[in-house]
């Protein structure tokens, strides 16, 4: 089929050719909204007019930015590696992505489970609002998905097979190097040019050489690492949840890059949200409760991951009675405190780039008062600044607690 943007009114019609999604509607009549709220395509909520309960998302990718306009180009063709990742996650960790009922490379598009009962995990956290049971999914999913996507796990044929089905994804991965690594440190029309200008904060981090040299080492790291297939943009904004179940969306930035930026953009969220509680709610026992949470996903990930490297005999990089288990384990030690390390710096990056970069995020870009959102970026600034100096010389998640802490 030919490629056509879809619109409310015809995105039903579409629907009507496709079997799988009739199944599930049966003979309803169908209505549709647009309620897409990211920063690049357009998601559709189609519901029976009979239940509304009843209903399928659409997602579909438009040939430019949405955020930006119609004038900034940004090939469809991003949805074409979110549907072979959301396929290739949803084989991993099937209860943690959302059911997938058609996907059309053509028609860059995906129908996917509705998430009714649940919220994107940005907005209940800056609502204060605890879910019990994220650690333990978010952890499941780093570990899963990172290891068994890694030359850990799959043999060198595999792994090479993945990167060539992935790492085409080049116009997601340019934005990234753009704008996580580069313009939100330096002058650049697509910043927030309101806040940068007159700015004694922005002025200090453009001047920032140490902190720039810094990134550009992490920004390497994100360009030719090959470590396993990443999300690409796990921000808090990317998961769905409730008390009991947790969903992961919107993987279209994924490629096979370093095993720390999905880590390092979840734990950046995280942060991002406890500098809105110090400066707005001065809420202590959230803040407690954020400090919790990141503590516990990396301890979790790390004896997850070790755990799924223990059970697996032979990989790519390592095969039975190579080494014997001494060596083995102090290897093994070694290469997740390099994963933890590079986790630091990538969300020093991804917590920085939010002050005055393209895409803000509401905790921070949102705070009305304008001497409270000083504040906070300038806490932001500061605890991203440690964790791009420092990363290399992390070795415990207790330092990284205390960094964010002793920041202000
Ligand atoms: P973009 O790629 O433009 O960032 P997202 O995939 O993040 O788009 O989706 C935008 C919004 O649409 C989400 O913030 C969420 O509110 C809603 N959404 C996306 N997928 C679902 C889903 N499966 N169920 C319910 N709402 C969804
Ligand atoms: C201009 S691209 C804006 C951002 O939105 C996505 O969610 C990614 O984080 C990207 O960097
Ligand atoms: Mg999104």
């Amino acid at each position: 089929m030919e490629y056509r943007e879809l619109d409310i009114n015809s995105v039903v019609p579409y629907l009507k050719s496709v079997d799988k999604v009739m199944d599930y509607f049966g003979s309803d009549d169908l209505k549709a909204d647009e309620i897409g709220d990211g920063n690049l395509n357009y998601v559709y909520l189609v519901s029976s007019m009979h239940d509304e309960k009843k209903a399928l998302i659409v997602k579909q990718a438009v040939p430019y930015l949405r955020c930006v306009g119609e004038e900034f180009a940004l090939g469809r063709e991003r949805m074409t590696y979110e549907i072979r990742a959301l396929s290739k996650f949803k084989n991993i960790v099937p209860e943690l992505v959302p059911e997938l009922y058609h996907v059309s490379e053509d028609m860059s598009i995906v129908v996917m489970q509705y998430l009714g009962k649940h919220i994107i995990l940005r907005g209940g956290l800056t609502d204060a609002k605890r879910y019990p049971k994220f650690s333990e999914h978010i952890s499941t999913y780093l570990a899963q998905t990172l290891f068994k996507t890694s030359s850990l796990f799959l043999d060198s044929t595999a792994k090479r097979k993945l990167i060539d089905e992935f790492n085409s994804n080049t116009e997601l991965c340019k934005l990234t190097e753009d704008f996580v690594f580069t313009f939100a440190y330096m002058q650049n029309e697509t910043n927030d040019a309101q806040n940068v200008k007159d700015n004694p904060q922005a002025q200090k981090l453009f001047g920032d050489m140490k902190f720039k040299e810094k990134v550009l080492d992490l920004k390497y790291k994100f360009m030719t690492s090959t470590d396993a297939l990443i999300h690409g943009d796990l921000h808090t904004g990317s998961i769905m949840l409730n008390e009991n179940e947790t969903f992961v969306i919107d993987p279209e930035f994924a490629f096979v890059g370093p095993f720390g930026f999905d880590i390092g953009a979840l734990v950046a969220n995280i942060v991002n949200n406890y500098v809105h509680h110090t400066i707005v709610t001065k809420d202590e026992g959230f803040k407690e409760y954020l400090l919790e949470t990141i503590k516990e996903i990396l301890e979790l990930f790390e004896s997850k991951f070790l755990k799924l490297w223990e059970a697996q005999k032979d990989s790519a990089l390592l095969i039975e009675g190579y080494i014997d288990d001494k060596t083995a384990k102090h290897y093994k030690k070694k290469f997740l405190k390099r994963i933890l390390q590079e986790s630091v710096g990538f969300a020093g990056c991804k917590m920085a780039r939010r002050v005055f970069g393209v895409a803000g995020v509401a905790e921070i870009r949102g705070i009305e008062d304008k001497k409270m959102r000083r504040e906070a970026e300038e806490l932001v600034l500061k605890i991203a600044r440690e964790f791009v100096m420092k990363y290399n010389n992390i070795n415990s998640n207790d330092e990284i607690l205390e960094i964010i802490k002793s920041a202000r």
